[in-house]
């Protein structure tokens, strides 16, 4: 995507076909928060593949708004449409508490936590599960004013919003709902461990499609209905559940390759010096990119770092690790902690190993424009991604999408992120394990030209096959039911 905000036409103004029906039916996508449309050149992958999405059938996308109702909860929210191209947004304004409770409670301090395998910093609380329902009520009544009719195909996304279906049936919507996590879902032994896990179940059951970014992921849920209430799923992942077929499928999501490789190979002047400077010097250069969030992985990271130092001392003043993270949910507790012993540990590895002319790790906490993003990706020789748990994790396939093809990097993958069930050409490693991601950077800093040539160009495939077009022509198609 191009960098210039006022350069939107591809993604907003043009209606790109489908291909497959004159007069599409109209897509209604939901989220917690509206991507910015009008500037999606600084929005992650889900907001540019919605954007995308709806910019192809025309549609709407509704989410809640940045700004909050301080007075009575009991005040209906209110909307604020607008129209860009295609799409039109609708953004809900509700009440500052219960958003809270709902937002950094349950969504981020229950169900994160235990959907990313961290049963020790889940907190359940029973106001944090009422303002979860009454949000969620809120979004349906919400959209069941805007639909346009029972052709609607609406599409839920992410955590946030797992009782929307229910809410809309309760309302008497029946328009076919699909609903799609970005994050896993765990074995169902933990699942179990809360306390809310029918209820959960339940609101699962009341969508047409639940789509998923992995074969594990399906396989846990699937195992964790059965367990809540018997239901079995058939050999096309089909269920029969309040008299509706609910179809349970995996649909890894992707990135828009093309546009990404081409952001990278138009790297800022000061991307262009950073890195030439560290031709002349010699240095190798390491990089990690991530929301500041403990899924990822980050301290331990950082001990790999300064492992690699200690076991490959080769690497001294030769390798430089650049990690930029930014700041992302700092109201829970959990991020703030985190963000501490980031610091701490950059700051120990530093103190042990920096000279006047060498600085081990290189940190900077904030969100970087994704154009410089990729071109910092580009001009780095280990892409470094090492998440305890991720959903599928996209820096991954944008580090792939941003190298030199003739002179490309080497991806270090946590066997733990859904992107590993198709990058396999990657150095796979077990994040819990420091000796064995210290020895990956190593492996991946001494690879000969002709091994990274053959390993990229494989993964490269395996990203443009399951690309962001892939993954919502999959979902909209099983969710028109068109298969
Ligand atoms: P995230 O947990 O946010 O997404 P990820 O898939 O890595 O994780 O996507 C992050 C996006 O934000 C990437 O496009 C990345 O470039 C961008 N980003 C990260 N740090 C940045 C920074 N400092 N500056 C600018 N941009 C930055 C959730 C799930 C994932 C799943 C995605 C999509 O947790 O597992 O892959 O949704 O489904």
């Amino acid at each position: 995507m191009a960098d210039d905000p006022t350069d939107h036409g591809d993604v907003l103004g043009v209606a790109r076909r489908t291909g497959d029906d004159a007069m599409p039916r109209r897509l209604v996508v939901v989220s917690n928060r509206l991507g910015n449309v009008r500037d999606l050149s600084q929005a992650g992958g889900l907001a540019v593949g919605v954007a995308d999405a709806l910019a192809e059938r025309g549609g709407l996308w509704l989410g809640a708004s940045s700004e909050h109702q301080d007075s009575g909860a009991d005040e209906p929210p209110l909307i604020r449409m607008e129209r860009h191209g295609r799409i039109e947004t609708a953004a809900l304004t509700l009440p500052r508490e219960e958003y809270s409770a709902y937002y950094n409670g349950y969504a981020n301090t229950t169900l994160w936590p235990l959907f990313h395998y961290r049963l020790d910093l889940v907190d359940h609380r029973q106001e944090f599960l009422q303002a979860y329902r009454q949000i969620n009520a809120r979004f349906a009544q919400a959209l069941a004013g805007l639909l346009s009719g029972n052709d609607d195909l609406i599409w839920v996304q992410d955590y946030h919003l797992i009782p929307l279906a229910a809410e809309l049936r309760r309302l008497g919507v029946r328009n076919r709902i699909g609903f799609f996590l970005h994050i896993p879902f765990p074995p169902p032994d933990l699942f179990v461990a809360t306390p809310d896990h029918a209820e959960l179940i339940e609101n699962f059951l009341q969508y047409d499609v639940v789509g998923f970014q992995t074969e594990t992921d399906v396989a846990n849920f699937r195992r964790s209905v059965h367990a809540t209430n018997s239901t079995s799923f058939d050999a096309a992942g089909a269920a029969e559940a309040n008299g509706r077929t609910v179809l349970t499928k995996c649909f890894p999501i992707g990135i828009d390759v093309d546009s990404f490789a081409r952001m990278a190979s138009e790297a800022a002047e000061d991307v262009q010096i950073d890195s030439m400077r560290r031709q002349i010097l010699g240095l190798k250069q390491i990089i990690g990119v991530d929301r500041l969030d403990y899924s990822k992985g980050l301290p331990g990271r950082m001990q790999a770092f300064a492992r690699l130092l200690e076991r490959h001392p080769e690497h001294e003043r030769a390798a430089t690790y650049l990690q930029i993270a930014s700041p992302t949910r700092e109201e829970v507790s959990a991020y703030a902690e985190i963000r501490g012993q980031l610091e701490a540990t950059a700051g120990a590895v530093n103190g042990r190993y920096a000279d006047l002319a060498w600085t081990p790790i290189r940190y900077i906490h904030r969100a970087v424009p994704r154009s410089r993003l990729a071109g910092l990706l580009r001009a780095s020789q280990v892409g470094l991604v090492t998440p305890l748990r991720d959903g599928m994790n996209l820096v991954a396939m944008e580090y792939i999408a941003a190298q030199d093809e003739s002179d490309p990097g080497v991806l270090v993958l946590s066997r733990f992120a859904g992107a590993a069930e198709q990058l396999a050409e990657s150095l796979i490693v077990n994040p819990y394990s420091v000796d064995e991601v210290a020895d990956a950077m190593a492996t991946a800093l001494a690879m000969p030209l002709n091994e990274r040539i053959e390993r990229h160009g494989a993964l490269l495939k395996r990203i443009k096959r399951n690309d962001a077009a892939e993954w919502r022509r999959s979902f909209i198609k099983a969710l028109a039911d068109e298969s």
